[in-house]
Formats: C-alpha cells, sequence, structure tokens
C-alpha cells in the first residue's frame, strides 16, 4: 500500500475518526460543540472523512467535538485567532457578534424542512457577509430536526407551562422560556439524560434526536410535535488557512462542506421520523400540538418575531423579506 491507499483505506473504515492520519502533510484542527455519535457529529465526521480522501491524504482533519479543546462558546474566536482551522456550532451561539445567526431560531415561523431551506437561502449571503469580515468562509449548514415540546405531564394551554423548569441551550431558549412563564435552567446537551433523572428540569423544546441521545424517556412521558425552529449547525473555516492550502486541497474542502451540507439535509428529515418512532417505542405519548395551544402558540411567534426584527434591524428585513416573497 502506497500512503495514498493507506489513508484512504483509513478513511473508508471511519479510523481516522478523530484524527487524521498522522501522515497527512497538513493538519487542521477542527473543534465542535457537540459529540460525534450525535447526528451533527456523524455529519461532521463525514466531512473530515471527504476531505482527508479527496486531497490526496495531503490535509488530514483532527476532530474535537463535544467542547473538548474550545468550548463552543469560544469557537468562533477560536477559527478567527486561527487556534483552530475550522468549528462547527450551533448558529445561535453566534448572535452577539452575528445578529442575524437568530434567524433560524424565531420560533413558529419555520414549519417544515422546505420553509428551513428557503430561509437559509434568504439568510445565507447575510451570514457569509459577517463571516467573511471576521476572516472566516462558510462551508456548510445542517438543520437539527424539529424542536419540539417534551414534559412530564400532558398539557393542553400554554399557561400549563407556566412555573415549570424549562431547560433552555441558548439565549433564544432562554426568551422562550420568560415568554412562557417558565424557569429557564441552561443545560448543555450532553448533560440533559442527566438533568431530566435528577429531575431538574421538567420540561424543554429540542428535537427528537437530543432526547434519542439522552434517553430522556424515564423523565419526560409527552412529546409534542410542535416543530417550534430547525436551528441549523454551520461549518466554518479560517480563511488564511483555506489560502495557505494548495488549489486541489481548497476544492477538496469546499466540496466536502457542499456534500456535508446536501447530506445533511437529506438525513435530518429521515433521523426526524426515527426517532419519534424511537420515543413512541419507549413508551413516551408523541402527540400533535394540542387545539388550545396552536392560537397562543401563533400570537406568541409574533411577538418574538416583532422583537427580534426590532433588536436586529436592516439585516432582518433582509432575511425575513426574500423568506416571505419568494416562493
Ligand atoms: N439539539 C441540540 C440543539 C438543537 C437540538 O436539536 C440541543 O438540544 O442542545
Amino acid at each position: 500500500m502506497n500512503r495514498r491507499q493507506i489513508l484512504l483505506a483509513a478513511a473508508a473504515s471511519g479510523s481516522s475518526l478523530y484524527g487524521a492520519s498522522a501522515l497527512a502533510k497538513t493538519q487542521w484542527k477542527l473543534g465542535s460543540g457537540y459529540k460525534l455519535e450525535s447526528f451533527q457529529g456523524k455529519n461532521l465526521a463525514g466531512f473530515a472523512r471527504d476531505v482527508e480522501s479527496t486531497a490526496g491524504g495531503e490535509l488530514g482533519i483532527e476532530l474535537h467535538p463535544d467542547n473538548s479543546l474550545v468550548p463552543m462558546a469560544g469557537i468562533l474566536q477560536a477559527v478567527i485567532d486561527g487556534k483552530l482551522q475550522a468549528g462547527e456550532v450551533i448558529m445561535t451561539t453566534l448572535v452577539k457578534d452575528i445578529p442575524a445567526a437568530g434567524a433560524d431560531s424565531v420560533p413558529f415561523i419555520v414549519r417544515s424542512y422546505e420553509d428551513a431551506a428557503r430561509l437559509w437561502a434568504a439568510q445565507r449571503p447575510v451570514i457569509e457577509k459577517r463571516m467573511k469580515e471576521r476572516g472566516l468562509t462558510v462551508l456548510s449548514a445542517v438543520p437539527w430536526p424539529p424542536q419540539c415540546l417534551y414534559t412530564i405531564k400532558p398539557i393542553t394551554k400554554a399557561e400549563d407551562l407556566k412555573g415549570s423548569r424549562m431547560r433552555t441551550y441558548n439565549s433564544t431558549t432562554m426568551r422562550i422560556a420568560e415568554l412562557l412563564g417558565a424557569k429557564p435552567v441552561e443545560v448543555a446537551m450532553s448533560e440533559v439524560g442527566k438533568a431530566a433523572a435528577e429531575g431538574r428540569i421538567d420540561t424543554m423544546i429540542t428535537s427528537a434526536t437530543t432526547g434519542v441521545d439522552n434517553k430522556v424517556w424515564d423523565a419526560f412521558k409527552y412529546y409534542y410535535e410542535v416543530n417550534a425552529w430547525y436551528p441549523k449547525n454551520i461549518l466554518f473555516v479560517n480563511n488564511a488557512a483555506l489560502a495557505a492550502l494548495s488549489p486541489a486541497q481548497r476544492s477538496a474542502v469546499i466540496e466536502a462542506g457542499r456534500r456535508a451540507e446536501q447530506k445533511g439535509w437529506e438525513q435530518s428529515p429521515l433521523v426526524a421520523r426515527d426517532t419519534t418512532n424511537e420515543l413512541r417505542a419507549h413508551g413516551m405519548k408523541v402527540e400533535p400540538l394540542p387545539a388550545l395551544l396552536i392560537p397562543q402558540i401563533r400570537r406568541f411567534g409574533e411577538t418574538f418575531s416583532k422583537e427580534w426584527i426590532r433588536a436586529v434591524g436592516n439585516e432582518a428585513n433582509e432575511i425575513f423579506i426574500p423568506y416571505y416573497t419568494k416562493p
């Protein structure tokens, strides 16, 4: 076997998951806030293998998942500083620096994957511009399955959520908890199972896949298919690191990003379906949104959208106008 064959064999077997072949000349560090076993982590590992095999063994991607090298909140800055060459975060992690990154967590305006794709088409140019100003290139964005409501007790109206301890994972979910009159409890994704088992949370809004990863069925008994929003993870790279690559390596990175995005969008609905079935199989009651809640949620979505547009200003319109007007 020559060097290239060894690399390809390693890539095909998945043995390079945590790190690229030591034989590769250039090594990139890619930091992520999520575990490799998660839906997003698997897609990210696929991206790394794809780069390694298409860059002819000259570029290795060393994965640092689950906040291991840099916590998610610091990944943007670490990639700007070149401490990491690439990073992957949930887009709402960026909102302090790039408010437009919060568009995909405005609840109850995106109701399907088709809507989510239209929103990304409208949001992408704004995000790319802001990332470029920071010396970064966007490679891909992939939606998590829809965010749905987990509860311990059945609910029929928004008031039933009042006073509940609601798990949150960023400033958007915190604001949603506040608007619902719930008490926000910040819990990282890898800690959700523990927090639920210890009785520290009694409601949460997240995907079915995250519920399955955390085996939450002993604590939560109800799962309401609210499809409140479709948050995306974004993958980006440092432009200086990109410029230092050969043209062939550079295009391997860009093309692998494109393929990872396409694969992620194809997989997400399938994962949503399968993991919802898994929740059901573990005895959770999977139900549509209670009828009383529908108008309440709609109003609530309007309030949140108005607040968001007011806070973000022009860029919010740059995203929402095409979103609402383009088919
Ligand atoms: N899972 C992640 C983010 C969105 C999702 O579905 C979490 O719960 O933290």
